[in-house]
């Protein structure tokens, strides 16, 4: 791909997270043009292109996909829908950013392995974007120092601050706890073999099907213990935690704000109401490399293909324990050369 021209982006899916990818990618990635939109509701598609400066609205997300107009897919749309329009790219040998999940099981995402294998070339990324989060990057930086010695414990909360509709365990495990599970993974550097998952609903006044409040307990390769604790009707706000306990001293993620407020008899830091607010710095900054690797033609520095994938083998492990009250050991086969 040429370095002088914009990098021509097709964006599908224009809810709350598609629409801030493409005002990101228009206000803040200098390198890109957001050329068509797709959303199933087209006057969704048509504000979120307007934003784009006029891109394209079409009405078919394979012919967006397809369209020689777009040279690069970024996929914000349902998490049911991630895998076809995926495997689609693939066949368009085009590159694609997915929102995570990759797909709503392991079965589903090793497709995706089989089908990028077979193009012969890396074209599949992830949006797990607490990998440039600053905080979880400092975090990382300081584990991978050597400085404090070998990492023990990994302790992840995250809270929402309210469920948008009666929510499954299995929900809460795929489409939140998949952030945990991949931060685990990457900032300590080793595989999750083992999981032990409880579930309760957290206010009375849910339906009773609902599990909102998931604690999970993992076991690592590298003799690592794992706890998270993922909470969709937190109320407060917003908040996600990472802290490693190592050999000589404990690393956590910071506060996000900058200021101290004080208000109505408290003194302290304001807490956002949601993700879009709490990682703006990590999705820019996330594009920004994708747009990046794609023009320069060096790796993307987040999640792979075979990352979404490993995630769905601990997700799928986890929706286990949790529907039979037993730990269960992670089937996660040898990775292949290609996503070395
Ligand atoms: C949402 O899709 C996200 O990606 C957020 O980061 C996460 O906190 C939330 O639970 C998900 O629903």
């Amino acid at each position: 791909m040429s370095t002088l021209e914009p990098l021509q982006i097709g964006v599908i899916g224009a809810g709350g997270m598609g629409t801030r990818h493409v005002e990101n990618l228009s206000r803040f990635v200098r390198a890109a043009q957001v050329s068509a939109v797709y959303d199933l509701d087209g006057q969704r598609a048509a504000q979120a292109a307007d934003i784009a400066g006029g891109a394209a609205v079409l009405n078919d997300p394979y012919a967006l996909i397809r369209s020689p107009q777009v040279q690069a897919v970024l996929i914000a749309s349902s998490d049911s829908t991630h895998l076809e329009f995926v495997l689609a790219c693939l066949q368009e040998k085009k590159p694609v950013l997915c929102e995570k999940p990759l797909a709503v099981s392991a079965a589903d995402a090793e497709r995706i392995l089989q089908a990028e294998m077979a193009a012969g070339q890396r074209l599949v990324s992830v949006g797990f974007m607490r990998r440039f989060d600053p905080q979880h990057v400092a975090v990382k930086q300081l584990a991978d120092s050597g400085t404090l010695g070998r990492k023990i414990v990994y302790k992840g909360v995250h809270r929402n601050a309210a469920i948008p509709y009666s929510v499954s365990g299995k929900v809460v495990l795929t489409n939140s706890a998949g952030h945990d599970i991949d931060a685990t993974r990457w900032l300590l550097g080793q595989e999750i073999q083992k999981v032990y998952v409880r579930g309760i609903r957290s206010h009375s006044s849910f339906s009773p099907e609902t599990q909102d409040l998931l604690l999970v307990q993992m076991d690592l390769s590298g003799d690592c213990l794992a706890t998270l604790e993922v909470y969709l009707a937190a109320e407060y706000g917003y908040e996600v935690n990472a802290e490693i306990v190592a050999e000589r001293g404990v690393i956590s993620t910071g506060q996000p704000d900058l200021a101290l407020l004080r208000a109505q008899q408290t003194r302290g830091n304001s807490v956002p109401l949601e993700w879009l607010a709490r990682f703006q710095e990590a999705y820019v900054a996330e594009t920004a490399d994708w747009v990046d690797s794609l023009l320069n033609q060096r790796r993307f520095s987040g999640a792979s293909a075979w990352d979404g994938f490993a995630t769905l083998c601990v997700t799928d492990a986890c929706v286990q324990s949790l529907n039979s009250g037993q730990p269960v050991a992670v089937s996660l086969p040898p990775q292949p050369a290609f996503y070395a």
